[in-house]
This record gives structure tokens, C-alpha cells and sequence, in this order.
């Protein structure tokens, strides 16, 4: 019943619904809506209430739960929503396992044990950012997988612009960062059985609401959010929202093989093209020059002496761009 009083609530966003015309739209009783509008508020919705003769929602509220997403949702995309989770990636492969949906969203309100790559973690043991995972069963071959993880990072790229106006780049291959910090990582992971992709887990964590001393000291330095980038507390429902929209449309140019507009929007975020940089290869550093991408997602650069190298994510690790360490 609290879905169907939002959606009438809604449709008369900032204005006074009677709790009369509440009951006869839904058949209950007033306490019935009373008591639901109630549990509304202790979510954190923001509605006033006239002594029973009326509600009004307010809009400017950061609630994030599976019906603020799917209300947004164009795609009508899967959507899996938790209050808490240990990780994100973690619930989804559970899910991937079964489901026999081609695209789904897995989302949490936050994560006790966020994951990074190569065991690292993720900070997102609050409320305070987007954390979802998308599970993709696409029929493609697993050599172009890293594309996935490459378009991921261009649809991260383009909510923060759209939404909320944020210039980010794409540190190759799965950092998104904002004036040289880091504002979201992404962790893809790839089940293959008899050389088909079963399943593929993106995981995305955008920081969102957190102010500089709510990061740990470990990351204070190198990590920001939107809130640091704009001064201003963004939903996180919306920014979910339009990450699940572009996202689906990542994927469907992966898919596809829709390689001339993954590269078009590579070059327009990229934050590694033509700069120099440092990568780590077997503990060695090497300085060399980023080219770009090739069509398999695959790291291109050139050396001092014109020679070409193209790198897998796994084998190599990038540092030194854009004063990001
Ligand atoms: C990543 O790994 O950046 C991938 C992060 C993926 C997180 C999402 S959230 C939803 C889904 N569920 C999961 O469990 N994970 C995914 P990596 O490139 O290894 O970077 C990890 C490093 O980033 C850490 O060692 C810290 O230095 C730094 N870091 C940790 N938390 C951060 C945060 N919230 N913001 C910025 N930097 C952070």
C-alpha cells in the first residue's frame, strides 16, 4: 500500500492530497493510510501531514529504495534492491546464477564489505554513495569483456554530466575521476564455461554525499564525491536512475559491436589519451606514452622508441595522470 500512496502523492508533488481521497482511491480505511504514511517518513520521506485532513510530499528528500529506482527506471530494467548488503558484486553473482534475465540491476543502500580488485576494498559502508552491480548474460565471446568495463566507465562519465553537471575522465581502466580524484571504481567479473560468457558482473561505486573528513585517512586524499566536486546533495535515486539507463545502453553497444561510438565517447573521457604515464608491469615501471584503446578494450601505448604494446587490465596497473596517484 506505502507504493500506492506514493504514486498518488506524486502526482501531486508539493501540493495538499486530502486523506479522504487517499481512502476511496485505495479502498482502506484512514488510520490504514495513516499509519503507512508514518512508516513513509521513518524511511526518510519527507511528508507533511495536516492533522489527518491531508499529506503533502516534499521532493527535495534523498530516499533510495527499489521504488524511488523503478519509477525512473525507462527501461524497465530488473531491479534488486537491499538496505544492506556485504557486496553488491557478492549478491549478484548469487542471482546470476539463476536468473535467466539478460540485464539486471543489483543495488544496496550500502555495503559492509565492498570490494575492490586484486582483494582490495571498496569504502561504501554507508549511506552516502551509489553501489550497484549490473549482471549481464550476453551471448559474446570472452576476449571482448573488457569493453564492458569500458563502456561501464562511459556511462558513469556521462550521469555525472548529465545529472549533475560533473566533468570526470576515465583513468584506463576502471577508475572515474574528477579534478585528478577518484569518484567512482569499477569492478567487473567475468564467468565463462566452454568459452562462452555465462555471466558478467560490473560493479559500480560512486561517491555521493560524502564530505572530505567522512572518507577514511587512507583515502582522504585521493577520493572525492559529488557533493565535494558541486556543493550540492544530489538523490542518489536519480543519479541510480540514469546510471541504469546508460548503462543499458552501454551494453547494448558492446553487444552490438558498436565499436566506432565506444571509441567516440572513449576519446571525449578519456584522462589517459596522449598523456605520458607510468604503469606497473611484474613490479617494474615503465614510462610510456597512452595511444588509446584498441577494440578488445585493451590499453595502446607507445614507447620512447615508436614501439606499440597493447595491455589487458590484469597485467598492468596505471599511475601518474592528472596528479592522480
Ligand atoms: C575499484 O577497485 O575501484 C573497484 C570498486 C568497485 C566498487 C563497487 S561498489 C558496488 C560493487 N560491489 C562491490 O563490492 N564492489 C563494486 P580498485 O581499483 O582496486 O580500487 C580500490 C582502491 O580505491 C582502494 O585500495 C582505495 O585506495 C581506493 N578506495 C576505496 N574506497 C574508495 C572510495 N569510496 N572512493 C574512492 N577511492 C576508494
Amino acid at each position: 500500500m506505502k507504493n500506492k500512496i506514493l504514486d498518488i502523492l506524486y502526482a501531486s508533488m508539493e501540493s495538499n492530497v486530502s486523506g479522504q481521497a487517499i481512502c476511496r482511491e485505495l479502498g482502506v480505511s484512514r488510520t490504514a493510510v495513516w499509519k503507512n504514511v508514518k512508516m513513509l517518513v521513518a524511511q526518510g520521506y519527507d511528508i507533511e501531514s495536516f492533522g489527518g485532513k491531508g499529506y503533502t510530499l516534499h521532493g527535495k528528500t534523498d530516499v533510495l529504495n527499489k521504488y524511488e529506482i523503478d519509477r525512473r527506471n525507462k527501461f524497465h530494467v530488473s531491479v534488486i534492491y537491499k538496505e544492506v548488503v556485504d557486496s553488491t558484486n557478492m549478491l549478484a553473482r548469487n542471482i546470476a546464477i539463476e536468473t535467466i534475465e539478460e540485464f539486471t540491476m543489483v543495488a544496496a543502500g550500502k555495503q559492509t564489505r565492498g570490494r575492490g580488485r586484486l582483494g582490495r576494498d571498496f569504502e561504501s559502508d554507508n549511506k552516502k554513495g551509489v553501489w550497484c552491480s549490473f549482471i549481464m548474460k550476453p551471448r559474446m565471446v570472452p576476449e571482448k569483456a573488457l569493453l564492458i568495463t569500458i563502456a561501464a566507465a562511459i556511462a558513469v562519465c556521462k550521469t555525472l554530466l548529465e545529472i549533475c553537471g560533473i566533468k570526470t575522465g576515465i583513468k584506463w581502466p576502471n577508475d572515474i575521476i574528477a579534478n585528478g580524484k577518484k569518484i567512482c571504481g569499477i569492478l567487473s567479473e567475468m564467468s565463462c564455461e566452454t568459452g562462452a560468457i555465462e555471466y558478467i558482473i560490473t560493479g559500480i561505486g560512486i561517491n555521493v554525499l560524502q564530505k572530505k573528513e567522512e572518507f577514511s585517512p587512507e583515502i582522504e586524499k585521493t577520493a572525492t564525491s559529488v557533493f565535494m566536486e558541486t556543493g550540492r546533495e544530489y538523490r542518489r535515486s536519480e543519479i541510480i536512475s540514469a546510471l541504469c539507463y546508460n548503462m543499458q545502453e552501454a551494453y547494448k553497444m558492446v553487444k552490438n559491436g558498436n565499436y566506432e561510438t565506444i571509441m567516440k565517447n572513449w576519446k571525449k573521457y578519456s584522462a589517459t589519451d596522449g598523456k605520458t604515464i607510468r604503469i606497473i608491469k611484474n613490479g617494474k615501471t615503465i614510462i610510456v606514452q597512452a595511444v588509446g584503446i584498441d577494440e578488445k578494450g585493451r590499453l595502446v601505448t607507445i614507447n620512447n622508441n615508436g614501439e606499440k604494446e597493447s595491455y589487458n587490465s590484469g597485467e598492468i596497473s596505471v599511475r601518474g595522470i592528472m596528479g592522480y596517484i
